[in-house]
């Protein structure tokens, strides 16, 4: 098929249109990665949706947060996109499309769009092709994309980069409830919502929700949020309790920070990163590529302790530039 017609059958909103682009730009092979940028190009700049990241472990509840959250999106005459992040593909459909019945509700509907982790072990690779994913679902007129990790690595690290608010999914936990979740994620947090705050849980989930409340507080103020963020709460996945609530809080910390410039500066931080990123990343590619015996050399003189690091870096990198001047 053609690009641009692929192009405008994403636009006019056709999912099959929209499914094969993100597999196009899944691929690894050459010419769709030719063909993926070349997409990626007619559809800049068509739509924009609320990035909402969403990271938690393991049976923390995720996928039934997102069942409950998109049906309620999509009665709001929202069209609801779910693209997951997860490195560790021994588990990547697992996280999205394994529990299919949980999500099956939402799957079904005609407002959404649910895709499950493109495979690779490399975090940098799947992160990247989630991001133009992204781009494909704005364009096909998505309102909501939620970016779904588990929590593992730096997994929610690279989701909360390509995301306007990220939201921490934790269960009520029994005692030592802040350990175990790393202080740098909830650095990068939002919201941190405790789930399944029903039944016999619901003490627990109040608990753990005054616990980090105060964990927050003690946290140091970013720059563009506003007084209360990041903030703490409970919420109810299956009995869809306080998702109403948390969703008001997410409208409200959007409007803020459309308001105060933080959103086009995060968009236009996370685009220069990218940017950044993708010329980090074809250098690499280039030099595995052009030096690569050149490069085992020099890594062994290293290690015999012939050259020092320094040395041996300048002298492969000066030869690198010399052969590229070549027209190599
Ligand atoms: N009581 C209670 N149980 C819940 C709630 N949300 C999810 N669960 C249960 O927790 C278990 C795990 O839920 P999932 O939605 O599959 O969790 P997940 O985070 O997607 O799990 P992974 O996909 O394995 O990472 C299931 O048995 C759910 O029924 C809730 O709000 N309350
Ligand atoms: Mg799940």
């Amino acid at each position: 098929m053609e690009i641009a017609d692929l192009a405008a059958r994403i636009v006019a909103g056709e999912r099959r249109a929209l499914a094969r682009g993100i597999t196009l730009v899944e691929s690894a092979r050459a010419d769709h990665r030719a063909a993926a940028l070349t997409l990626g190009e007619k559809l800049s700049g068509r739509g924009e949706a609320l990035r909402i990241g969403l990271s938690g472990t393991p049976g923390v509840g995720k996928s039934t947060f997102i069942e409950s959250l998109g049906m309620q999106l999509l009665g709001e005459g929202l069209r609801v996109a779910v693209l997951a992040v997860d490195p560790t593909s021994a588990r990547s459909g697992g996280s999205i499309l394994g529990d299919k019945s949980r999500m099956e509700k939402l799957s079904r509907q005609d407002g959404a769009f649910i895709r499950p982790s493109p495979a690779g072990r490399e975090l940098g690779g799947v992160a990247r092709r989630t991001r133009e994913s992204v781009a494909l679902c704005e364009a096909a007129g998505f309102d909501i994309i939620l970016i779904e990790t588990v929590g593992v690595g730096q997994s929610e690290t690279a989701v909360a980069g390509m995301s306007d608010i990220f939201v921490l999914l934790l269960a009520p936990g029994g005692g030592d409830e802040l350990q175990g979740v790393k202080r740098g994620i909830m650095e990068i947090a939002d919201l941190v919502v405790i789930n399944k705050a029903d039944g016999d849980l619901a003490p627990a989930a109040r608990r753990t929700c005054a616990d980090y409340a105060g964990a927050l507080r003690l946290l140091r103020r970013r720059a563009g949020d506003p007084e209360g963020i990041p903030k703490a709460m409970t919420v109810s996945a299956l009995e869809d309790v306080g998702l109403a609530a948390l969703w008001a809080e997410i409208r409200a910390l959007e409007r803020f920070r459309r308001e105060s410039g933080h959103w086009a500066r995060t968009r236009a931080a996370q685009a220069r990163g990218w940017f950044e990123e993708e010329v980090r990343r074809g250098l690499l590619d280039q030099l595995s590529r052009d030096a690569g015996p050149a490069f085992e050399d020099a890594a062994d003189r290293v290690a015999a302790g012939r050259e020092t690091p320094g040395a041996a870096a300048r002298r492969l990198l000066n030869r690198l530039a010399r052969e590229g001047g070549n027209g190599a």
